[in-house]
Parts: C-alpha cells; structure tokens; sequence
C-alpha cells in the first residue's frame, strides 16, 4: 500500500464506521463524516497534538466537532486512534439508551476524548472561543512552556448560519485568537435542500470583514487541508479554512443531497457508497494495516507529552503547584477565610445596598484569593457591577488581565464562558440583565448538561429596576431558570446572603450559578453570621415568630425586607409570624425531606412574596398557600411606585396572610 493509498484508507475507515453506526442504529447522521473524513484525517495525523492515552493532558490541542450531529466522526476517530474508554461494541451501540455514544456528543457522558457537548447547531464554534481565550489567558499566566496549544473546529452550515455564530467570530477576530482555526464543512446542504434555499453569505468574505484570516480548499484533498493548516498556523488572526465537500461522498444516489444527512443509508445505499469508496471489510471491521496506522496516529503525542511533563516538573514550584492546583480545581485555603471575614464585616457595618453593589463588594474582598476567576459583563460593567480594582483588561495585546468586555453578546459571552470552564484552569463570569438571560440560555443549557462551572452575574432581577420598564424587567425568568436541571439559582436578600451565594457560586464545581442580584437597594435581613453558610441551605429561617407560628412568610432576595416588614404588621395584630429566606429552590429541594419539613414549619397558612411568577412555589408553600408576586408584565416608573402599584407591598401580603387565616365560608 502506498502512503496515499494508506491516507485514504485511514479516511475511509471514518467513513465506514460511520455508516456502519449509522446503519445499526437505523438513525443518525452519515453525511458529515462521509463528507469531512479527508479534513480530520489530515487534521488528526499530522497536526493535532494529543495523546490518546491520556485524554485530559492539560496543553493537548482540543478539537471541537461543533455540527455535533456528526457524532459517528467523532466517535470513530476515538475508537481508531485508541482512546481507552471506547470500544467497537460502543460504535455498534451508537444512540441507544446507556451507551457511551449517544446521538449527539456529550461532553462528561463516560467518553473521556469529547471536550464539549454539542448538538445545537452554533454553540460548538463559540464554545470554541472561550477554549481558545482560556489558552491565551492561562499562557499569559504560565508562560508558552506550559501553554501552547491550538482549538480546531469543525463546523457545518448550520453552525455558520446561527446568530450565535456571528457573536462568536466577532469576538474572536477582535481578540485575534490565532490559535482558534475552524474548519467549514462547506457541501451547501442543510435538511431542506441546497443551502441557496436560504443562505447566500460569502462566508469567507464574512470571516475577513470580522478579522479573520480566511482560505478557501477543497476538503476532498488532504494535501490542500494540510497547506491550509499550516498557513493557518503563521497567522496572526483565527483562521476560517472553508473547505468544499460533498456530503454523503461516496454514497451513490445520495452524495450531493440532503438525503444523504440525517437518517441511515440503507442497505443498498450503504454497499454501493463502500463499494465506490473501494472498502470490502465487513461492517464494524477495519484492516490490521488501517488500524494499526490510526493507533500510531493515537501515540504520536506521547513524546511531546512526556517533554511538557518534563518543563511542568521543571517550573519553579510555585508555578507548578499553581498550575496544578488549577487543573484540579482546587480552592486556595485563603479564599474561605476571606469570605468569613467578609461576612463579619457585613454583619458589623450591615450595608443597605443592593445585592449587585453588594456583589461588587464580595469581588473586592474576595479577588485576589481566587486568581482564577475571570470576570467580564457583556457591555453592562457600570450596571452588574463586575469590574472590580486590581481587574485589568484583557487585550488582543495583551491576556494578562482577568476582566472581559464581552461586548453586546450575552449569547457569545454564554457560549465562551462554557469553553473557559471545560478548557479548565478558568472560572469564568459573565454579567448582563436578568432580562437578558433568555438570550444566552442555550448556553446556559449546555454548562448545566456539561456541568460546567460558569458564574452569572444577572442584575436588575425585577420589577425593582424601575424606569427602564417591562423590556427590560424580567417577570417568567426566576421561574424559568429554576425549570432548568443543574442550574443554581440564587437570589440573594442582602449583603451576607450575596457573600455566602458568591461563596457557593466559587465552590460549586459540577454546574453553573446564576447569581439574580437587584438594582435597588435593600435593609439588611441578616444580623448575624457564623462560619455556617445559611443560603447553602436553600432556605432557612430568617426571622423566628414570637411564639408557635400560625404564619410563615417566605420570600426570596429583595422581597425579604417586604415580608419582614409584613411580619411586623402581622405580629402587631397578635398573630404570630415567621419568615423564611429561600435563596435558592435547588440546594433547598436537594435536602431530604425531613429538614425541608422543618424549614416550611407547620404554621396555619404559608405565604411566599416574590416579584415574579407564581410558577414553582408551590413546591415549598403548597397550592393552598398565598401568593404576592407578579401575574403580568411590569411597567416603567419608580421602582417604589411599581412595588405599590403590582401590590407587591407589606400590607398586601399581611392581607394575604389574614384572609387565609379567615375560615372558607
Ligand atoms: C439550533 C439548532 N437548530 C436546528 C437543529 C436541527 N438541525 C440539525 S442539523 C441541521 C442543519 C443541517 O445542515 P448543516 O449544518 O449544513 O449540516 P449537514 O447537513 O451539511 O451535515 C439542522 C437544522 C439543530 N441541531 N440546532
Ligand atoms: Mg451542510
């Protein structure tokens, strides 16, 4: 066998596993990887560094499958390069229930070489951005040494045509990221046809106009891709390599057409593409010689692993400690302590200001012992209160920084921050309006799926930011947000409640935080703290009644003070009232049954105040309990007004209180 006949078999053997997991699961995607085998076998045997041995090799270069429903390519070049954890009974099980190959890549699902979760077209490039920042950031931090590798991203029209996407090169042209390169799986076909259906961008036009080095190849020619990469790899901009394909390639009816992307071959179908494709290996079997060149492919990075691991034992020792305790994400003792002295100091001096001023106050005291947080806003700084003292900004110039202008990109920022956390050595934050998470929560989406760590820090959390009126008041958002698996909610009510979410918030390694945070400013509820942190508990009690409560209030964040202040009324017309801080529904929902019992109380009547949707209290009050909260859009004035003006207000909840009181005529 020739090289070139050795080359084309390694592509084919993609090709043919994954139409052969394609044909067992009579589901799936065969196009793609039929299409883009060339592109990746260039890519994987002469240029990605990786070692398939040791998947989580910190300066390993990622490759990002961003069209993730081309999984099978993915997978196959997993099982072909020898990952250890993937199998050919994996490929042969591909999208059942339980296996390690579901439809669509998952990042965290049991398969160790797949470095973010994709699927929704568009999130895998600008999940991509934030890899390749993180890779500047942390070389900046650790020198080229320890930090210096390349993100490769293969994505297909659909990807380029999502908003997102747009978000994403923009930032990533302005930050000139020259080690992000992105490869365009360009056959002009999407699920309804010919892409001219819809689409007419120039998209190397497009990339260009965004700061992009841009090239057009033919994605058929290993040769040409590999020129291209290593053009790529000089640049001083990203790269886009558009590279023409055929979808489907080698299938003899369906190459060239939108049949050929989501649903399997068929029989016939099948044997004439691996007949064209010169392939006579039963399914599910690669020849010894093709198997064998692709694991060479699997150890070829050994070597420069083993030199990294030389340079990392070399580095001065608190350099390799700091690396590793990153990559471990291990928290400097020093931050804990800086938190409880915090939480005393609020306690002492009991600030009445909002919980976004509040916040910035926790950054202050709490940043330099947290070195690897990254904070940024999307053009929203003044207002989310993010940017703190010594945070200096990063540059194209210059990643030495730790603060980001993401720019108006809530959806991009969402989608960085993801590949910041799963790059690792990075928690990063990111602020907006609350309003506004509906324009990043696809994002928001993949890190809770990912379990990513990612940190929002959304201000104006209701009603109470006032003027700017109901576009910009998020009234359905709380409700929302908590409707999502893995994601922590929390909103806090004061100054030590936005201290101990912060602390959660930095701890929390399996999922993202959403820290809801108010514009107006807001009574201390607290007066005292220990070491314990209550909001770790969900809910707790806040404010004990005078005797055996007939009433329990609850309440979240800037609503606290309104049911205080209710307590009073209601106290002072002799009926015994407690009140219940909920910080956060899923670390309180998370406990067992006997404590949640505990914290609800059993007093008469149970009555939760919220300025937002009524939507999953019940869980903790009950539906007979009272609710005063929101039940339609906002309105613009002052916030004072609009609390009176929605009934959201102490005599209206003492009202509430006092008519479930009154026995049902
Ligand atoms: C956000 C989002 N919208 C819709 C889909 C459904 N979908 C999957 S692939 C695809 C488009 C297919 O065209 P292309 O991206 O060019 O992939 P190809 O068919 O060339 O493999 C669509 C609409 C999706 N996965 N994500
Ligand atoms: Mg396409």
């Amino acid at each position: 066998m020739t090289n070139d006949d050795l080359h084309k078999g390694m592509a084919n053997a993609i090709r043919a596993l994954s139409i052969d997991g394609v044909e067992a699961a009579k589901s799936g995607h065969p196009g793609l990887p039929m299409g883009c085998a060339q592109i990746v076998t260039t890519l994987f045997t002469r240029f990605l560094k990786f070692d398939a041995s040791n998947a989580h090799w910190p300066d390993r270069d990622r490759f990002i499958l961003s069209a993730g429903h081309g999984s099978m390519l993915l997978y196959s070049l997993l099982y072909l390069t020898g990952y250890p954890d993937i199998s050919i009974d994996d490929l042969k099980h591909f999208r059942q229930v339980g296996s390690k190959t579901p439809g669509h890549p998952e990042r965290g699902h049991l398969l160790s070489g797949v470095e973010t979760t994709t699927g929704p077209l568009g999130q895998g490039i600008a999940t991509s951005v934030g890899f390749a920042l993180a890779e500047r950031i942390l070389a900046a931090r650790f020198g080229a040494a320890l930090v210096d590798h390349h993100t490769y991203v293969l994505a297909s029209d659909g990807d380029l045509m999502e908003g997102i996407s747009q978000e994403a090169i923009a930032l990533a042209g302005h930050l000139k990221l020259n080690k992000l390169i992105v490869f365009h799986d360009n056959n002009s076909i999407t699920i309804d046809g010919p892409i001219s259906l819809s689409d007419s961008v120039d998209q190397v036009a497009r990339f260009k106009a965004c700061g992009w080095n841009a090239l057009s190849v033919d994605g058929l020619d290993g040769e040409a891709v590999a020129k291209a990469i290593e053009t790529a790899q000089a640049s001083d901009r990203p790269t886009l390599i558009d590279c023409k394909t055929i979808i489907g390639y080698g299938a003899p009816t369906k190459a060239g057409t939108s049949k050929a992307h989501g649903e399997a071959l068929g029989p016939e179908e099948a044997a004439g593409a691996k007949k064209n494709l010169g392939w006579t290996s039963p399914p599910f079997e690669v020849p010894a010689d093709i198997l064998a060149a692709w694991r060479d492919v699997g150890v070829r990075g050994k070597a420069a692993r083993a030199d990294w691991e030389k340079r990392l034992a070399a580095a001065d020792a608190a350099t390799r400690a700091e690396f590793e305790r990153r990559v471990e994400r291990q928290p400097l003792p020093a931050l804990h302590e800086a938190f409880d002295a915090l939480k005393r100091k609020f306690i002492a001096e009991k600030p009445a200001v909002a919980t976004r001023k509040s916040s910035e106050m926790t950054l202050e005291a709490v940043i330099p012992y947290v070195p690897e947080l990254v904070i940024g806003s999307a053009d929203l700084t003044p207002s989310n209160n993010t940017k703190v003292k010594p945070l200096e900004n990063i540059t194209p110039q210059d990643f030495s920084g730790r603060y980001m202008h993401f720019g108006i990109r809530e959806h991009g920022m969402a989608a960085a921050m993801n590949g910041m956390s799963l790059h690792g050595g990075i928690i990063p934050a990111g602020g907006t309006f609350l309003v506004f998470s509906d324009y990043c929560r696809p994002s928001i989406r993949i890190a809770a799926l990912s379990h990513a760590q990612v940190v929002y820090v959304f201000t104006h959390d209701s009603i109470g930011l006032g003027e700017d009126g109901p576009t910009h008041q998020p009234i359905e958002h709380l409700a929302a947000l908590r409707a999502m698996p893995n994601l922590l909610v929390l909103r806090p009510a004061d100054a030590v409640e936005t201290a101990e979410s912060w602390q959660i918030a930095l701890g929390h390694k399996n999922g993202p935080v959403l820290l809801a945070l108010t514009r107006q400013n807001l009574k201390p509820a607290r007066t005292e703290a220990g070491k314990e942190n209550l909001c770790a508990q969900g809910a707790y009690e806040v404010a004990p009644a005078s005797g055996a409560a007939e009433i329990s209030l609850f309440a979240s964040g800037s609503e606290i003070e309104i049911a205080l202040a209710a307590r009073d009324l209601l106290e002072a017309k002799g009926h015994k009232t407690r009140v219940v801080s909920v910080p956060c529904f899923e670390l309180f929902l998370a406990r067992d049954a006997a404590s949640r019992a505990k914290v609800v109380g059993n007093a008469k009547v149970n009555v939760a105040v919220e300025a937002g949707v009524r939507q999953g209290w019940d869980e903790i009050i009950g539906s007979d309990g009272g609710f005063v909260g929101m039940h339609s859009f906002g309105a613009s004035g002052k916030y004072k007004d609009l609390y009176e003006h929605f009934g959201i207000t102490p005599e209206k909840v003492a009202e509430a209180a006092l008519t479930k009181l009154q026995p049902r005529g």
